[in-house]
């Protein structure tokens, strides 16, 4: 994670971060001196024409001055035009994307990140993508709205419900930064995090080699073990006995588990197969049906292997 530990916004690490900072840097520094300027002459008035004992009040009998009004109506006029035209350059650079940009699909939903890649990669809560390159998002929502934010890049975007929604950046440091859903979501929401991992050129041709063909040498059980964390499924469920918004893995492999329908099944490789690709088909007793589909997203090893690591949680 990023680990420039500051007040203001982490360091600026892509190509519209150092526009944004500097029209930002505009308004807190005017406004911060008019307002101080406002407060020392609020000051100097009050303490200089103050009610004191034996002097009769006296108010002034001006009230109306020329100069006076047409410098505080010029000068904020043109603070104001100066930040509509500076923020909507800034504005139409953050949103015409250009032609070169890899596209990379991403899924929001409670409370996880999904990112799709047209090599077929399939990744949770961590965006791979090369330096230097204009990157477009693609996004959409399976749930409520979410929104994806990675303030190292100052970029920020809703993420919606049946509706596609665009995001382009281009990052300038090899790193590894923070990606946060900034629209509150429900119970899940402040572990709806998630990393962009910045990586050279080459590195991330070889890394889209790499991670498109299948592992088949990891042992089941390791591999149900890295899915849990790589899938996310550590936000719905814990592996301790503790109960979250989903039940907990430990010991419930062998044994009966009820249902909200008042049925009871025996928790084998059948049905946790089950429970990933048709999660609704039957709802654990005392829990809400929130539990997303796998469908399209586990290949039947990584199925295998997560059973064999529940298995192993005894
Ligand atoms: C958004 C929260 C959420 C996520 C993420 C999630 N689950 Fe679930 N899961 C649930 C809930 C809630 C239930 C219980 C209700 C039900 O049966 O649908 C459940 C039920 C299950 C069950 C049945 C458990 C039992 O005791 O009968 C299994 C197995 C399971 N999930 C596996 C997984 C795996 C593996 C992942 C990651 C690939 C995962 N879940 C991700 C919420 C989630
Ligand atoms: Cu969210």
């Amino acid at each position: 994670m990023d680990t420039n530990k500051t007040l203001m916004l982490p360091g600026a690490k892509s190509t519209i971060a150092g526009d944004v900072d500097s029209l930002f840097n505009f308004i807190l520094y005017t406004t911060g001196a008019i307002f101080i300027l406002v407060v020392v002459v609020m000051m100097y008035f009050a303490i200089r024409y103050r009610q004191r004992s034996g002097k009769a009040e006296v108010t002034s009998g001006r009230d109306y001055n020329h100069v006076l009004e047409v410098i505080w109506t010029v000068i904020p006029s043109i603070l104001v035009m100066v930040v509509f035209f500076w923020g909507f350059k800034v504005y139409m650079k953050m949103n015409i994307i250009p032609r070169d940009a890899i596209e990379i699909k991403v899924t929001g939903q409670k409370w996880f990140w999904t990112f799709d890649y047209d090599e077929g990669i399939n990744i949770v809560n961590e965006l791979v993508i090369p330096v230097d390159t204009p990157v477009k998002l693609l996004m959409s929502s399976q749930d409520v709205i979410h929104s994806f934010f990675v303030p190292s890049f100052r970029t920020k975007m809703d993420v919606l419900p049946n509706r596609y929604s665009l995001l382009w950046f281009e990052s300038t440091e090899v790193g590894e930064y923070d990606l946060f859903c900034t629209e509150y979501c429900g119970k899940g929401h402040s572990e709806m995090i998630g990393k962009v991992r910045v990586l050279p050129k080459v590195e991330y041709e070889k890394w889209l080699v790499e991670s498109a063909v299948e592992d088949t040498t990891t042992p089941l059980a390791e591999l149900g073990e890295q899915l849990f964390k790589k899938k996310a499924c550590f936000t719905c469920h814990s592996i301790d006995g503790s109960r979250l918004v989903g039940p907990s893995f430990k010991g419930i492999f062998g044994n009966p588990v009820k249902h909200n329908d008042g049925t009871t099944a025996t928790v084998d490789e059948n049905y946790i197969r089950e429970s990933l690709l048709d999660p609704q088909a039957k709802v654990v007793d005392g829990f809400a049906p929130v539990m997303p589909t796998y469908q399209g997203q586990l290949t039947d090893r990584e199925i295998d292997g997560i059973a064999a690591f529940i298995k192993t949680l005894k």
